[in-house]
């Protein structure tokens, strides 16, 4: 039997994988849009005029548009990826965060509820190691306490417990997945990640100068997207309803990223200063198209990018995902990771075509003076 799935979130990094492995599968799947003035749906391009692949305008905070489209579609399965999902973005529309990421899951339940689905539908929340927070312990696991320390944060704790309580109240297949950072190159291009990638490939390639970033000393737990997007699907098949931890078990601080992903790009650096006075300064380059030279000044810090409440020790214990659904955390190292992602983003800006190189200058503009977070 053909399976349905709708995915909320499809034109984020994380719905486009998911699509793919989803289509592999075998399945029909329906995917929430937003009308935008703006082309978005770059990362599902690829995906769009296929036969099982469908696509309707909702929204998570119309609640009517999510009642009708679940009455539409009729999934077996629902994938809540939608989200407001940058967090310093949070501290600045609070408001919207929790509309979308806290009531937004609320209005998913009830949909499913009020179409009388509650016994064939499973739902798959994607809840986030941001609930740690301010953690209370190092790896964090399913039984570490939650701290959560920003708007998202708090907004995204609620979408766990309404979840876990419709788990209960109502004997609904609702669980959550809380998945570490995870990273690709379809990552957006304001985390740190890519952020960091995509200013690395434009500066071996002399198309910008500098790369500002906040704290360099926080640390994390980064896998790759597309592993984790087969996590989603396997919470979903396992026997019993239950929140999984999903992470490589691995850790290193933004400052790591940034040296090799500088290093994959051809620039070698080292790192002189503290806090805000801290410089990443080009020691070596390698190969003769690096438009860098050794003393230049490619990193600095601006405290545009510190948050006023900041998570700083993640690390996650992936041993119940790795035992119950029999899934790699280390499939992809991060070694791997930052590779593929600076290959990608020195093949994209040298590609980049005159007119969209243009408006990637002003970006970089932009994030240099701090204005695009
Ligand atoms: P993302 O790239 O930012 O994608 C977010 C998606 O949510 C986009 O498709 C966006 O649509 C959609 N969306 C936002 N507001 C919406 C609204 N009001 N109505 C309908 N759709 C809306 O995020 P991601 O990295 O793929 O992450 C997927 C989910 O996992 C998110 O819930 C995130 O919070 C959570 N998460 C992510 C990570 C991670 O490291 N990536 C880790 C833990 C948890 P538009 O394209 O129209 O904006
Ligand atoms: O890349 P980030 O913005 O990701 P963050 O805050 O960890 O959130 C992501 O992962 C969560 C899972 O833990 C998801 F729930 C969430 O949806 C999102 O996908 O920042 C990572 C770290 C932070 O500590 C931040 O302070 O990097 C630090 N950082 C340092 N400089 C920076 C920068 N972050 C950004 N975005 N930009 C900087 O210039």
């Amino acid at each position: 039997m053909t399976k349905t799935a709708l995915i909320t979130g499809v034109t984020g990094q994380d719905g486009s994988y998911l699509s793919e492995f989803l289509l592999d599968k075998g399945y029909e799947v329906h995917g929430i849009i937003r009308r935008s003035s703006v082309d978005y749906r770059e990362r599902i391009a690829h995906l769009e005029g296929t036969p099982h692949f469908h696509l309707h305008y909702a929204d998570m905070s119309d609640s009517m548009s999510l009642v009708k489209l679940v009455g539409k579609v009729q999934p077996d399965e629902i994938y809540n990826l939608a989200a407001q999902s940058h967090v310093q973005v949070s501290f600045d529309a609070p408001e919207f965060t929790a509309d979308v990421d806290a009531v937004g899951v609320l209005r998913i339940l009830e949909a499913v509820r009020t179409n009388h689905l509650e016994k064939t539908c499973k739902i798959y929340q994607a809840s986030t190691s941001e609930l740690y927070g301010k953690v209370e312990e190092v790896p964090q696991s399913e039984t570490t306490p939650f701290h959560p320390y920003s708007p998202y944060a708090v907004a995204k704790l609620y979408g766990y417990w309404i979840i876990k309580e419709y788990r209960e109240a109502y004997d609904m297949f609702c669980c959550s997945g809380i998945l570490f950072n995870h990273e690709s190159e379809r990552r957006g291009e304001t985390f740190v990640t890519r952020k960091i990638t995509l200013a690395a490939a434009r500066i071996a390639q002399g198309k910008q100068d500098r790369l500002y970033l906040g704290n360099l000393d926080s640390l994390r737990d980064w896998g790759y997207a597309k592993d984790y997007v087969e996590c989603m699907w396997l919470i979903l098949q396992h026997e019993t309803p239950e929140d999984f931890v999903i992470a490589t078990g691995v850790q290193h601080s933004v400052r790591e990223f940034a040296t090799l992903a500088f290093r994959h790009a051809g620039i070698e650096l080292r790192w002189e200063g503290e806090g805000i006075e801290e410089k990443g300064i080009v020691t070596n380059v390698q190969g003769d198209n690096v438009q860098c030279t050794k003393g230049d000044v490619v990193v600095r810090v601006s405290p545009d990018f510190y948050r006023p409440t900041d998570v700083v020790n993640l690390l996650g214990d992936p041993s119940k995902a790795k035992r119950e659904l029999g899934w790699n955390p280390q499939s992809t190292s991060f070694e791997q990771l930052v590779e593929l992602m600076v290959a990608h983003d020195m093949k994209k800006v040298a590609a980049d075509d005159a007119a969209a190189e243009i408006r990637k200058v002003n970006l970089a503009e932009f994030l240099e003076k701090g204005i695009d977070k």
